[in-house]
């Protein structure tokens, strides 16, 4: 049977299965609130295609294709081609995790972004792939733990940002939901962008991150102001602009260790996995830092 209470306006439902304290959910949440009814989701394999469920039991309010892992990218492409020969205007919104966007869809992406469709791209960053048990993904930060590196991620993340920069789209932008006006702001700006727009949103997973369903808002500022997780936005040809929780941050920010000790994940993180973290940090505050003058409203 599907969903027949009231319309709360959230295209998504009550009972959804996601975990409590998901940050995809809270952050998909808001981005549907901004859309609206008339968007279609485009949604590859992963917790939002649990989320997304089978028919009668579906959670969003709004039509979804579930496509193969790789493929969400073109699949979106092809619907808005199809929405354009039948003059519709409606919204087609990818929402796929880091394993779908940073690893195996990185080339859907990549030609998606070259072809400039009039898309919205929402990657969410769990920092994993978590549907599948919380295996490594090219996201994940150097000493997490996860089933595939259970001492600790080798490395640092995969810079995904600077490679959709590198393809010069509409609008993009990082998000937070700890910063929830931010995020809807952004949301809008990037539905509304003539062009393909990408929205990176960081994605607090309670049990893959072993935060207690409760912290994922705290968890999530405290990226921030670490300067771990950046917020800024970027129009077409345009420089980054450095939002104001990264700005405050940047002048005062907060030790990267009380980011890593408030999660399990980083159990086994050395000494020198930390410093790696304080290095990660220390690269955003000297390379973001440079667009600071252009600081705008958190809102
Ligand atoms: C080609 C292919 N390989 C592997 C899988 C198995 N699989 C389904 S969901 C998933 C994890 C997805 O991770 P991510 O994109 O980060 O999303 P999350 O699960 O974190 O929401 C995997 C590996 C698949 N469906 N297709
Ligand atoms: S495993 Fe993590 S990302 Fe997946 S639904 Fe649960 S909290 Fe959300």
């Amino acid at each position: 049977m599907s969903w027949t209470g009231e319309d709360t306006g959230q295209q998504i439902n009550d009972g959804h299965p996601a975990c409590s304290g998901c940050g995809m959910i809270l952050g998909v949440r808001h981005l549907l609130e901004e859309a609206g009814e008339d968007s279609t989701l485009v949604i590859p394999a992963s917790c939002a295609s649990v989320v997304q469920g089978v028919y009668p039991y579906t959670a969003f309010d709004v039509p979804v294709v579930n496509t193969a892992f790789a493929a969400s990218a073109s699949t979106a492409s092809g619907l808005r081609q199809a929405y354009e020969q039948q003059d519709e205007d409606t919204n087609v919104i990818v929402v796929a995790g880091d394993g779908g966007s940073t690893d195996i869809g990185l080339a859907s992406l990549s030609g998606a972004l070259d072809r400039d469709d009039d898309i919205l791209y929402v990657l969410y960053d769990n920092e994993a792939y978590s549907n599948t048990g919380f295996q490594k993904s090219g996201r994940t930060p150097g000493g997490a733990q996860t089933t595939t590196t259970p001492t600790g991620r080798i490395g640092r993340q995969k810079d995904i940002d600077e490679i959709v920069s590198a393809h010069d789209p509409a609008y993009m932008a990082t998000a937070s939901p700890g910063f929830v006006p931010g995020l809807r702001r952004k949301a809008e700006k990037g539905l509304a962008a003539d062009g393909i727009s990408f929205l990176h949103l960081h994605a607090p997973c309670p049990p893959g991150w072993r935060i207690d369903t409760d912290e994922t808002v705290e968890v999530a500022r405290t990226a921030v102001s670490s300067a771990l997780w950046v917020l800024f936005e970027r129009e077409r040809g345009g420089e980054y602009t450095l939002n104001n929780p990264s700005v405050s941050a940047f002048r005062n920010p907060d030790p990267v260790a009380e980011y890593v000790e408030g999660q399990g994940r980083f159990d086994t993180a050395t000494d020198a996995d930390v410093e790696a973290l304080e290095e990660q940090a220390a690269q955003n505050i000297e390379y973001f830092g440079q667009f600071t003058d252009r600081e705008v409203s958190p809102r």
